[in-house]
């Protein structure tokens, strides 16, 4: 398999599929089968190069589920996608993370970083799978509370230093790694918007960055509702190409068409 870079060369879009009942960036959509394997195909039809399944909700609020109910969820759309759709797997847990790849998943996005399941830097590891390492401050039921930085992106980017140097002490290949700064995960508007503004302190780590901008709530607020739980189509696209433009190589994405339209007008820029 080739380096992640060559496999996702910039800009990539990973489309959305949340095979779970309570997701507010998307209701729900894909919850039931039929809807999953359609919206992964349209979602591929539209350009993206890889489609994230994920089965168990990391909104802010949201519990945990059991790996027996994320992989009842999961398993049947991946079995049902088979080759021709490529496809990731948005796991922090081993036991689907390795069922998934056997199934063909090529990427384990991970939003613990490997913080998760002491099981799943091995599965990578043995499968040769990619994987994305995702900052997180605290975890998704709590992790709006009052998160706390001094400075947002220095944090952010030592922290997935050391997330990338456990990773690779574990048998996985650097070549293999991304690495995601978790926008909405445990950060406020206002350092979200830090962050994004000084992502190429992220990029300077030397790894490829996936960004998930789409739809996230600081967007809504930014546009002035202060309970929003969701972000616009039109901030999403503003929010991706800024992210675009100081060096993010993958995004994922629920509005696949759109933001490959957008991305495609920022590349044609010479920088
Ligand atoms: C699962 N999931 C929800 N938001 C995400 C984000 O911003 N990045 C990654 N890697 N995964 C996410």
């Amino acid at each position: 398999m080739s380096a992640i870079e060559e496999r996702f060369p910039r800009p990539s879009v990973m489309g959305v599929v949340n095979v779970t009942p309570d997701s507010f960036s998307d209701g729900g959509v894909n919850f039931r089968l039929g809807d999953a394997i359609v919206s992964a195909r349209r979602m591929v039809e539209e350009g993206a190069a890889i489609v994230d399944i994920g089965g168990e909700s990391t909104r802010p609020g949201a519990d945990a589920v059991s790996p027996d109910e994320e992989l009842r969820r999961v398993v049947p759309v991946l079995e049902e996608l088979g080759g021709p759709v490529p496809v990731s797997i948005d796991t922090a847990k081993a036991e689907v993370a390795r069922r998934a790849i056997e199934l063909g998943a090529e990427l384990v996005n991970d939003v613990t970083a490997l913080r998760g399941d002491p099981g799943l830097a091995e599965v990578v590891a043995s499968s040769g799978a990619y994987l994305c390492l995702m900052h997180m401050q605290g975890e998704p039921r709590t992790m709006q509370d009052s998160p706390t930085y001094e400075d947002v992106a220095a944090e952010v980017a030592s922290f997935l230093e050391q997330r990338l140097a456990f990773a690779v002490d574990a048998g996985i290949a650097e070549e293999r790694i991304c690495l995601d700064p978790g926008f909405g995960f445990g950060k406020t508007v206002e350092q979200n918007f830090e962050l994004l503004g000084r992502l190429g302190q992220i990029v300077a780590l030397g790894r490829p960055v996936l960004v998930g901008l789409s739809r996230k709530r600081s967007l809504g607020r930014i546009l002035g509702d202060p309970n929003a739980t969701t972000g616009p189509l039109s901030a999403s696209l503003a929010a991706a190409v800024e992210a675009y433009d100081r060096g993010a190589a993958i995004f994922r994405v629920h509005d696949v068409r759109e933001h490959v339209e957008a991305l495609t007008v920022a590349a044609a820029v010479p920088r």
